[in-house]
């Protein structure tokens, strides 16, 4: 845990909180891996990121930074997945789009039961509640990824979560409600390090890595989603612009830029349809190689 990677992680949660139910969140991890490989065969993990980060600005926080993820993406991706055979680890953020929930009123209330043994329907006490701040996502996503090392090659990331690119470090953040009053601002954010490039090199080194990127200038966005690719090592970068992200993405790996359009002859498709099934066949061919 001492690389310098691993280093600049360690200093980015220096004395920021540890994260609530951290036990009962690796205890369902665990089950989860050892429930999904077997002595006959890995099944295929997906862990799916979704929804965006919040950045708070005090450390009894009354304030924060958010951004505009809907987790549109994630939780239809979740679905399309769990189609094509994959388990699938959903980190999402509380409030935004959940999988097979699209049809439903916005509210948690099918979160209030589970189904038993039985089949009957009772309340849920059990379900470990977590904040969406950006700590607690990153730490989420290391135990994750830590957890799913077994699976090798058979475990897949699918990174659609927006997650905020500044920070105001613990440390130096003011414990209680920023006072106004006393004319503007003054506040520096620090730069999030980047968690492309150590869950590529240390967390999880077997896995296939696709992340986002998300730009509202067409003219960069294909640049610089290749520039991610190279600089995180990721096997895929998609590429996507803030008003056409439902209708096309472009899909950017080490050998070419591969366009994928929603079905616009059929009114309930989506993008991530023919997005996954693209993935799940450059995943395949992955495990292929990595068993070869
Ligand atoms: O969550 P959503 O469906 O509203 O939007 C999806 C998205 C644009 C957040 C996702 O496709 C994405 O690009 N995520 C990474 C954003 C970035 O950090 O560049």
């Amino acid at each position: 845990m001492d690389s310098p990677l691993n280093s600049e992680i360690e200093s980015f949660f220096d004395s920021a909180p540890p994260l609530n139910d951290r036990a009962a969140i690796s205890q369902k991890l665990k089950e989860f891996i050892a429930l999904n490989s077997s002595e006959s065969g890995t099944r295929r993990v997906a862990c799916v990121t979704s929804g965006g980060t919040t950045v708070p600005l005090e450390q009894r926080c009354v304030r924060y930074i958010d951004n505009f993820s809907s987790g549109h993406r994630g939780a239809a991706s979740t679905e399309h997945l769990i189609k094509m055979g994959y388990a699938v680890i959903f980190l999402y953020r509380r409030g935004t789009c959940e999988p097979y929930c699209s049809s439903l009123p916005d509210d948690a209330f099918l979160e209030c039961f589970e189904v038993t043994e039985e089949s009957a329907v009772q309340g849920s006490s059990r379900r470990p509640s977590v904040e969406a701040s950006l700590y607690n996502y990153i730490r989420m996503l290391q135990m994750i990824a830590v957890s799913s090392r077994s699976l090798g090659p058979c475990s897949m990331f699918y990174l659609a979560a927006a997650v905020s690119d500044f920070y105001v470090p613990w440390k130096s953040m003011a414990e209680h409600k920023i006072q106004s009053g006393s004319g503007p601002l003054d506040m520096q954010l620090l730069q999030v390090p980047k968690m492309l490039s150590v869950l590529r090199k240390e967390w999880a080194p077997m896995a296939f890595c696709i992340s986002f990127k998300l730009e509202t200038d067409a003219e960069i966005l294909l640049e610089k989603a290749d520039m991610a690719r190279k600089k995180y090592g990721m096997h895929a970068v998609v590429a996507n612009e803030l008003l056409s992200r439902k209708e096309q993405v472009v899909v950017v790996t080490n050998n070419g830029k591969i366009p994928v359009y929603r079905d616009k002859t059929s009114s309930d498709s989506d993008v991530e349809k023919p997005l996954t099934k693209l993935l799940v066949d450059r995943h395949s061919v992955y495990i292929k190689d990595s068993n070869t």
